[in-house]
């Protein structure tokens, strides 16, 4: 493949207002753009989801940028490549830094697919024209969340994920209900219970939720077998689920009936859809995740959401949920509960330079 240049741009931008989670309250979100570029000046796009701190993942802002200068980019130098799926092998050497292997890995997946001249779903295969959109509410009360969950019922969602805790479960999720008897909700606890909560966790069922995603520890599989032998609820991982192989041992133990796949989570394309198929051929339901992430990460998501297999709403939302103003020169929207992919080469939208040199905190280049 011809890749002659790999660009970096790490930049911070604020949230129009906090995400809350038990584990953080994100105000303003940091994250790197990377460009590669070929000798015809042809553009592919990757965006690092890590945070500046590791909260949800081990990964932070520095240390993908430290992987990708030190290690990743200069493997793509060494061992030159003619398909994006041969850097699945190739960043296998590598342990771990998922954020950091699918921030590149995107970015040449989308090169491809423009030097193709093909949009990136078709490339993956994806049939779906418009994918099913959802969103997130974590509010600092019950008012709060209710409030953002009626504006985003009006803006069109028809899926609402609310973040949940200890001591902030059971009235939150019973007051959405009550307000909204017929919305689609799921509850998403980012391991904040242990198995000893689970008769607490059962009383949840009576809620309706379409899931609970990641009630217990990020690497209790075990855990989350025993819990869903006990609750009627699905359990759908989000944080457990970092590699085909706790895909398949998710599987065997019966710890899940739903995935949430996140292509910086799992490192690329190549293990996310490795995993997708592996939900596929063992009946798990699977849909894709979000990470408070720019367009570019966004877009990448639109583009794998259009696997058919990907039945149901996403944490995909549009550019203006969180962003004044994003860094993608056309904004990702959402009408009537769905988000449309775009049919233009690659992942279908370019950067919005001027905004992105806004929020610009360092940029460097590397030559390959
Ligand atoms: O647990 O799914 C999660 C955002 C950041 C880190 C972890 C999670 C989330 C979300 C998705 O809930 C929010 C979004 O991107 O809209
Ligand atoms: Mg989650």
């Amino acid at each position: 493949m011809n890749i002659k240049k790999i660009r970096l741009h790490i930049i911070s931008m604020p949230l129009k207002k906090p995400f809350v989670t038990h584990l953080q309250r994100v105000e303003s979100r940091e994250g790197i753009i990377i460009e590669a570029e070929d000798q015809n000046g042809v553009i592919g796009l990757g965006e690092a989801v890590a945070f500046t701190t590791p909260w949800y993942t081990e990964e932070t802002v520095k240390t993908c940028h430290h992987m990708l200068k030190d290690v990743l980019i200069p493997m793509l130098e060494r061992h030159p490549i003619t398909h994006p799926k041969e850097l699945g092998n190739l960043f296998d050497t590598v342990r771990g830094n998922a954020m950091a292997k699918a921030s590149l890995e995107m970015a040449i997946w989308d090169l491809y697919s423009r030097q193709q001249d093909k949009p990136l779903w078709d490339v993956l295969g994806g049939a779906r024209e418009k994918v099913l959109a959802g969103a997130v509410v974590g509010g600092d009360s019950i008012e709060v969340m209710i409030e953002q969950t009626h504006e985003l019922v009006d803006e069109g969602y028809e899926r609402i994920k609310i973040k949940i805790s200890k001591g902030a479960d059971i009235e939150i999720v019973g007051a959405l209900r009550e307000e909204f008897p017929h919305l689609s909700l799921l509850a998403d606890a980012n391991s904040a219970y242990e198995l000893d909560d689970a008769e607490h966790l059962k009383s949840l069922d009576e809620f309706n939720l379409e899931m609970i995603e990641q009630p217990l520890g990020i690497d209790d599989l075990v855990d989350h077998s025993i819990l869903q032998s006990k609750i009627r609820t699905p359990i759908c991982l989000d944080e457990s689920i970092v590699s085909s192989h706790d895909m398949k041992s998710a599987i065997h133990l019966k710890s899940c009936g739903v995935v949430n796949i996140k292509l910086g989570r799992v490192g690329g394309y190549n293990p996310a859809l490795e995993i997708y198929r592996l939900c596929q051929e063992n009946g798990i339901r699977a849909w894709c995740g979000g990470m408070i992430e720019f367009g570019v990460s966004r877009a990448h998501n639109i583009c794998l959401a259009t696997l058919e297999g990907f039945s149901i709403p996403g944490d995909i939302s549009s550019s203006s949920k969180y962003w004044e103003e994003d860094i993608i020169d056309a904004p990702i929207t959402v009408e009537n509960g769905f988000v449309k992919r775009f049919n233009k080469p690659g992942i279908g939208i370019g950067l919005n330079e001027k905004r992105l040199k806004e929020v610009c905190e360092c940029r460097e280049e590397f030559l390959l």
